[in-house]
């Protein structure tokens, strides 16, 4: 990695805070809503219910994605470290960190495994996920930063050579340039001997895709409703859950999933630093964009980021695929 400035560190041991978040969420907010049509970032998911309904979102029966990454880690983890040979692993959108072990332990048996950097907006989760890594593995450096991936990010120093994960699609949260911009934080951080490793889903029948987003027990639901649940918790706003339904739908012309919360009925919602926000029935909020992916269009894009994919590795349902680069020469 190359050097940087100074890091948003956080120890496992808390307390920390992190000033600069509720600014950035009334501004947010604010921009999201007063906009037409309106929408919410999706990186507001994530307080300690929205991280607990992704888990559990994880294991539900239609959301095929983090089985389909799992099993191709599983079978690609050995030869993607045997080529790397890295000393430190830096994951961003870390979350709950559960395929991290399947990293570190192939690490670990092929000889180096000193550093562990998580990064996540959730602090909460971050916090519980490196408390329990350090737990089990007591002779690695872990240093989780809370910090929004979007952002221009900062590294604490580490031995190198570096693997830099990005798993679970959640790239796909990102529309071209809002992607591109992000992964030229990452190809700026690489040095030579660094690679990143990206998990994206690809397209595929869009019925598979709607059922992903459409569960039958109602998970996914409700961690679109959540959102609002946070706003009206953290913000004091009084969004009347009720009054909103969730709406999940695949776009083949976007090659996107997007999800809403539909208005069922008009209504004046208050955010106290914010104002008066007016809905009307049947206007939705859209809480999230999923782009699905296909070889030459991932390519492009880690192409413009600085980027240059060494490895293509597709599940053989080609339902998901990992892809490794590394940072172009400049
Ligand atoms: C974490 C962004 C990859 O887009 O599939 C799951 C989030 N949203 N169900 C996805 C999500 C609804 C997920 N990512």
């Amino acid at each position: 990695m190359k050097k940087n400035h100074s890091p948003h560190v956080v120890g496992v041991t808390p307390p920390y805070t992190v000033h600069r978040s509720r600014q950035q969420m009334v501004r947010d907010v604010r921009d999201g809503l007063t906009k037409t049509p309106k929408e919410l970032s999706p990186k507001y998911f994530y307080d300690e219910r929205g991280s607990e309904l992704f888990e559990e979102i994880t294991q539900l029966p239609e959301y095929y994605l983090t089985r389909a990454e799992r099993s191709l880690l599983e079978r690609k983890i050995s030869e993607i470290v045997a080529a790397v040979r890295p000393c430190s692993l830096v994951e961003l959108g870390a979350g709950s960190a559960t395929k991290t072990r399947l990293i570190i332990d192939e690490m670990r048996s092929s000889g180096c495994a000193e550093c562990y950097v998580p990064i996540d907006v959730s602090k909460d989760f971050l916090e519980a996920t490196a408390v329990q890594l350090q737990r089990d593995y007591p002779d690695i450096k872990i240093t989780p930063v809370v910090s929004d991936i979007t952002e221009p990010f900062t590294l604490p120093a580490l031995a190198g050579p570096t693997l830099v994960a990005f798993l679970g699609s959640t790239i796909g949260n990102f529309p071209r340039e809002p992607a591109i911009r992000l992964l030229s934080h990452v190809a700026s951080a690489m040095g030579p001997a660094d690679r990143f490793l990206l998990g994206a889903d690809l397209r595929k029948d869009p019925e598979i895709i709607n059922r992903a987003y459409n569960d039958s027990r109602g998970v996914t639901a409700a961690f679109n409703l959540n959102v609002l649940q946070r706003l009206n918790r953290e913000l004091g706003a009084n969004f009347p859950l009720g009054a909103y339904e969730h709406k999940a739908f695949y776009s083949s012309g976007h090659h996107r999933v997007e999800m809403h919360l539909t208005v069922r009925n008009a209504h004046t919602v208050v955010i106290p630093e914010i104002g008066e926000i007016q809905f009307r029935e049947g206007e939705t909020i859209r809480t999230e964009l999923s782009y699905k992916y296909d070889r030459s269009t991932l390519e492009d894009i880690l192409g413009a980021s600085g980027l240059v994919m060494e490895k293509w590795m597709p599940a053989d349902d080609g339902s998901f695929a990992l892809a490794l680069a590394r940072a172009a020469e400049d």
